[in-house]
C-alpha cells in the first residue's frame, strides 16, 4: 500500500498535502471546501488582533507561470479562526488544524499567543514573519535580529507546538545565519517558503501593472518561486536540527512539484496557487499523482525518499 501520510510536531496526518496559508481559507466557507477535500489538514488565513479588509482590488491576479498578490493581510480576527478550528476539532476530532497568525509588534504576538493558549485549541501554531504586502511594514523574516527577539519571546509564552512561516532567501550566508538563529529554539517546523516579496507583473498591450496596491508590487507565487522554494526548503533541511522539520511551499501544482519538495527535506507540501486556480478538487489529483510517482520509484512512503536528494559529486 503506497501511502502520503506524515508526521509533523509528533502529530500523525492522513495526507502530507495542504492548502497554504491565504488560499480558500478567508472564512468557514472555504475552510469548510479544505475540510471535504483530499488535504491532510487545513492552515487558517493569518489571524490577526481585530480584523482587517486588507488592500484595493484588484489584488490577486494570475498569469500562466504563477500569480502575484498584494491582499494586504484581509481576514477574519484571530477568534474568528479560533471558533471555526474549535467547531472542526469537535466534529473531526480524528485531525489537527493550522492556525497561521500574525501580529504588528511583539505586543501583539504575545496577546494573540496569550489568546491561544487559554482557549481550547489543541493544533499547531504558524507563526507568519513573512507578509509582503503591508504598506509600511518591512517583512520580519529579513531583520535576522527581530527574528531572534521575537522568538526568544514566544517560547517563553507559548507552550503548544509552534512553527514560523518564512520569506525566501537568497544568500548562503543568509541561510547560515537564519539557520544558526533558528536551532536555539524549539521549533516544530519552519515553512519555506512565503511568495517572492515585491515583483511586479504588468501588462504590456495596456502599458500597465496588473495589481492596484502599492503601484503594481506584489509576493509572486506558482512557477516563477519553485526553484526558490525548492533551494529554501533543501538548505534548511540541511542546517536545521532534526527536531525542526520543514513545510515546503512554492511552485506545486503536480504531483511531480510535491515529490521534488519532500525529496528536498519536506515533511509537509503546501498549495497555493494553484489551488486557487483549480480549487480544492487539486488535492484529489495531487495525490493520485504523487502515490504513481512513488509506485513507479518502488517508494511506498515518504520517508523513502525525504531529504535524499541526490549530488553530482
Ligand atoms: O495577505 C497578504 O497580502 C499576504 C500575506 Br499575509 C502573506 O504572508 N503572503 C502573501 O503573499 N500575501
Amino acid at each position: 500500500m503506497i501511502s502520503t501520510k506524515t508526521t509533523l510536531a509528533g502529530i500523525h496526518f492522513d495526507n502530507c498535502l495542504m492548502n497554504a496559508a491565504g488560499v480558500y481559507c478567508y472564512d468557514a466557507s472555504e475552510l469548510n471546501q479544505i475540510q471535504n477535500s483530499m488535504a491532510g489538514t487545513f492552515v487558517t488565513k493569518t489571524g490577526t488582533v481585530t480584523p482587517r479588509t486588507g488592500n484595493q482590488v484588484p489584488r490577486y491576479r494570475a498569469t500562466h507561470l504563477g500569480s502575484i498578490n498584494s491582499m494586504g493581510l484581509p481576514n477574519k480576527g484571530l477568534q474568528y479562526y479560533m471558533d471555526y478550528i474549535s467547531q472542526q476539532q469537535k466534529a473531526v476530532p480524528h485531525k489537527t488544524y493550522f492556525q497561521s497568525i500574525a501580529g504588528f509588534n511583539l505586543a501583539e504576538d504575545e496577546y494573540l499567543l496569550a489568546q491561544i493558549q487559554a482557549s481550547d485549541f489543541t493544533g499547531v501554531v504558524e507563526l507568519n514573519l513573512s507578509c509582503p504586502n503591508v504598506p509600511g511594514k518591512p517583512q520580519i523574516g529579513y531583520d535576522f535580529e527581530t527574528v531572534e527577539k521575537i522568538l526568544t519571546r514566544v517560547f517563553e509564552v507559548y507552550r503548544g507546538p509552534l512553527g514560523i512561516k518564512l520569506p525566501p532567501y537568497f544568500d548562503i550566508v543568509h541561510f547560515d545565519q537564519m539557520a544558526t538563529i533558528l536551532n536555539q529554539f524549539p521549533l516544530a517546523f519552519v515553512n519555506s517558503v512565503n511568495s517572492i516579496g515585491n515583483g511586479l507583473i504588468i501588462d504590456s498591450l495596456s502599458e500597465r501593472v496588473t495589481i492596484k496596491p502599492k503601484h503594481g508590487f506584489g509576493g509572486i507565487g506558482g512557477d516563477y518561486l519553485k526553484p526558490t522554494a525548492l533551494a529554501n526548503v533543501h538548505a534548511f533541511y540541511q542546517r536545521l536540527k532534526p527536531s525542526i522539520q520543514i513545510i515546503g511551499t512554492g511552485g506545486i501544482k503536480s504531483g511531480q512539484d510535491a515529490f521534488e519538495h519532500i525529496l528536498c527535506g519536506a515533511s509537509m507540501v503546501q498549495v497555493g496557487t494553484a489551488l486557487h486556480a483549480e480549487g480544492p478538487q487539486i488535492f484529489a489529483r495531487l495525490t493520485a499523482e504523487l502515490k504513481t510517482i512513488m509506485y513507479q520509484k518502488g517508494y511506498t512512503t515518504l520517508t523513502d525518499f525525504r531529504g535524499k536528494l541526490n549530488y553530482l559529486d
